[in-house]
């Protein structure tokens, strides 16, 4: 019995190594991402797109973590457009950087005065409590091109801000990151340093790009690197050039990314090396009801070639491989997860972040869970209920795999009356494997919601 259960183990952990994990995040839109590693964690910021709006009216900015690059940590949204006073709307691209423990979230936003504008919030973590550092835009001057900032610390301790649509700008930040001195630099666009010219880009850019928008600065074996939007086949590209300093020269490089079909006109992207490997972050538009208004994050890992240049990348279901694993003996957040359906994530200031709105037949999927060699005994989770008959099933390796164990729900007092429930496990389990936890119900009216999810531990047996 013990040897068939191993050999169905091996079966299922090699063909669930190839289902789709792109978009990483599927509980809501999470376009734009910039990602930032701190402290061994991955961060990724992202916007918030509308479901149902047909513009990019957007209201807040998200952050989530990983050390793993398959399961991603929701830390909710702790900046919005009431964060900025002076913001009115559209809450769009925006990056995050650290200096000296604290943290520096660079946003873009239509101000009062009905132009784009960009601030800055600053917090004491990663995921916050963010507020708005001056009180005021850092950048406003009635210009529509002051969106999609871009910060770079070099190692001579200069930060440089980037920022533009259609136009390139950048200012030298000061060392409190909140103020700049001298002039806001306009960036020469020609063909040579971005590819093509906007307006004449028929005529006068032969390979046919040019910068639009969400540049992205980093370095990389003294090699700057400036990723951009630019103009592709029926959408954007995302496009680069390099340099050998901060503030250009710079020269056109070439596609990245161009024409994959990704449902979206836009496609901003970031790239970060992180456990040794190189990662190109962007949207799509390929959740279910997405679109260029409903855009959600994608990952792929690259490996740049011996010259510096980047490889042309092409967009998979898949995603990165795991660089990491998850410890079920010690808590775990339900919006820990590598897939998701028919679930989304809801914040409270008591409880935090938590997963909600279950519903039947739905699921989270957390990947590269090691259990060690000797099984636990039981599982606990932590869940609320405002009506009875909520079930949660914890199967192996996929939907329809083996119950270890599954928890009766009676209602609990209330949707954010949260208690812990704890069951014996139905079977031993040992080594790594896929988790998925199942939403499922008895006598639940079709539609209904089940139950709401804040953590869940295994007991180190
Ligand atoms: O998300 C709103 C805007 O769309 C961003 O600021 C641009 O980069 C584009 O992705």
């Amino acid at each position: 019995m013990k040897r068939l259960f191993l050999i169905y183990s091996i079966l299922i952990a090699s063909f669930s190594i190839s289902l789709a994990d792109n978009p990483v995040i599927q509980t809501h839109f999470s376009p734009d991402p910039a990602p930032m590693v701190y402290n061994g964690t991955v961060y990724m910021y992202t916007g918030d797109d509308i479901p149902g709006t047909d513009f990019y009216y957007m209201t807040k900015w998200r952050v989530m973590s990983s050390t793993d690059m398959v399961n991603w940590t929701d830390h909710g949204s702790p900046i919005s457009l009431e964060s900025f006073e002076w913001a009115r709307d559209r809450a769009w691209a925006a990056q995050c950087i650290e200096r000296n423990g604290k943290f520096y979230w660079y946003i873009c936003a239509q101000s009062t005065q009905n132009d784009m504008a960009i601030g800055v919030a600053v917090a004491d973590s990663p995921t916050g409590p963010f507020k708005d550092a001056i009180g005021k835009p850092l950048i406003m001057n009635g210009s529509w091109s002051n969106i999609d900032p871009t910060v770079y610390i070099d190692d001579d301790g200069q930060a440089y801000l980037y920022w533009g649509n259609g136009s390139l700008y950048y200012v030298k930040l000061n060392e409190d990151m909140i103020s700049y001195s001298g002039d806001i630099v306009t960036v020469p666009i020609t063909v040579e340093s971005f590819g093509g010219i906007r307006g004449n880009k028929n005529a006068e850019t032969p390979n046919k790009d040019m910068f639009v928008e969400g540049p992205w600065l980093y370095k990389r074996n003294n090699l700057y690197y400036m990723m951009f939007a630019g103009m592709g086949k029926g959408g954007e590209t995302l496009s680069y050039s390099t340099s050998a300093s901060p503030i250009g020269p710079w020269k056109y490089q070439g596609k990245i990314m161009e024409d994959q079909k990704l449902n979206s006109f836009t496609n901003h992207g970031g790239i970060i090396d992180y456990k040794g490997n190189s990662y190109l972050f962007y949207h799509s538009g390929l959740l279910p009801n997405g679109g260029s208004y409903g855009r959600a994050s994608c990952i792929e890992q690259f490996t740049y070639n011996v010259d510096g240049t980047i490889p042309a990348v092409t967009a998979t279901k898949e995603g990165p491989e795991p660089v990491g694993e998850i410890n079920p003996y010690k808590r775990v957040e339900a919006e820990t997860m590598a897939w998701s359906q028919k679930c989304s994530i809801a914040q409270h200031a008591d409880v935090g972040v938590y997963v909600t709105s279950t519903r039947m037949n739905g699921y989270i999927k957390v990947r590269e869970v090691n259990f060690g060699i000797k099984s636990p005994k039981s599982f606990s989770a932590s869940l609320a209920a405002g009506v009875d008959g909520g079930i949660l099933e914890v199967r192996l390796d996929s939907v329809s795999g083996p119950i270890i164990s599954s928890v009766q729900l009676p209602r609990t007092g209330g949707w954010e009356i949260f208690k812990t429930f704890t069951v014996e496990l139905k079977q031993e389990v040992t080594g790594k494997h896929d988790v998925f936890f199942c939403f499922n119900g008895q006598n639940i009216t079709a539609g209904r919601e089940l139950f709401n999810f804040d953590y869940w531990v295994f007991d180190e047996n």
